[in-house]
């Protein structure tokens, strides 16, 4: 269908040329409605390992002040081992990037802040709540990627993923974190997906959607199961083995290299001493999805509600569980953070 050897050259350069207008459209950072951190501007612009960090977890997921104690402590690991974190959240109606430890507190103390997907951002920023205020917001990891890439972080470490859930044949009801990984190429390092979703059909969604997945073997020899969140076995083949942060980086390198616009998602597994019995968890889970549906826990609302009942079902366990496993994803990720710069020097 190719007219002739120039007339494909032209095609070819246009669309490059289009390409590179699209990367290098900047938006400002420091807008009404997008602010990075002086201490992350500073960080990507000196090119050292910035690691993205969500608030859904703490506005939808821990309760206050526990969520506070967390959101620190995830910030002093990043720092830890080598990397700048950037805490992502709306606040007061203006998408951030980097908090300070004032707005922390202010963003998982506030009480009525919104779950924002790559949907909600126009509403979030553009509207103001029923006292007339402008409204604060966590960022799940689909609205999270987003200001991860327009502030240029490439690394996101959080808990647990979204996925296609179970009965999505007749809901229809797959997250946006699955498509915002088909067109957005940031990393996200997380356990996997709780077993109230369907694990099967997420993987199946994500090849679509063109993701690169993978599971850190962790000392595993053998075939490496996708983690389950709070397990290190599924049941379900993991696509990819990753050995170690370097080949990780390797592989995330690569990726960019050849100017994907898809994301990647690492599945780190729960450290061992924290995993929680399979059979116990699939009867809280079974439960806690019996409880959504008798509630009429549907859309947005479905995920905070199952997280909430299998927390409230598993008691303190599940609780350390999840803090032990998105810590660990975080160390993870500033590794690879940090083996990713080496690689970009
Ligand atoms: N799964 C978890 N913990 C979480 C979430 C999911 O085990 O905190 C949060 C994340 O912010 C994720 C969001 O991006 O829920 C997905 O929500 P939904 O299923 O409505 O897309
Ligand atoms: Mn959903």
């Amino acid at each position: 269908p190719w007219a002739c050897r120039s007339c494909r050259t032209a095609i070819v350069r246009r669309y490059v040329f289009q390409r590179q207008k699209i990367a290098s459209r900047t938006i400002s950072t420091n807008s009404r409605f997008f602010q990075v951190s002086e201490e992350v501007s500073q960080a990507i612009a000196e090119r050292r390992p910035v690691v993205a960090l969500e608030s859904t977890i703490y506005t939808h997921g821990f309760p206050y002040p526990d969520n506070l104690a967390l959101a620190s402590r995830l910030e002093s690991l990043v720092r830890i081992n080598g990397g700048v974190p950037a805490t992502i959240a709306i606040l007061d109606g203006v998408a951030r990037v980097g908090l300070g430890a004032d707005e922390l507190v202010r963003l998982v103390s506030s009480p009525g802040a919104l779950k924002i997907s790559r949907r909600d951002f126009g509403f979030a920023l553009g509207q103001t709540n029923p006292d007339g205020k402008r409204w604060n917001g966590g960022t799940t990891i689909s609205g999270t990627m987003i200001l991860a890439h327009l502030a240029g972080i490439r690394i996101f470490a959080t808990g647990g993923l979204g996925g296609v859930h179970r009965g999505a044949e007749q809901t229809m009801d797959v997250s946006a974190d699955l498509t915002e990984l088909g067109r957005t190429p940031v990393t996200v390092i997380s356990s996997g997906c709780k077993s109230f979703l369907d694990l099967p059909k997420t993987l199946e969604y994500l090849e679509t959607q063109g993701v690169g997945v993978a599971a850190f073997a962790d000392g595993r020899t053998g075939p490496i199961d996708m983690p389950g969140f709070y397990t290190r076995e599924s049941g379900v083949r993991a696509p990819k083995v990753i050995q170690d942060e370097a080949e990780a980086a390797r592989i995330i390198h690569s990726h960019l290299s050849l100017g994907l616009t898809s994301g990647l998602h690492f599945a780190n597994p729960i450290p061992e001493e924290f995993s929680l019995p399979l059979p116990k968890m699939e009867a809280a889970i079974t439960q806690a999805l019996q409880e959504a549906r008798a509630a009429g826990a549907k859309g947005a609302a479905e995920t905070p509600f199952v997280l909430n009942k299998i927390k409230e079902i598993t008691g303190s366990t599940s609780v350390a569980a999840n803090r032990a496993l998105v810590e660990a994803n975080v160390i993870r990720g500033t590794k690879i953070a940090v083996e990713l710069q080496k690689l970009e020097a």
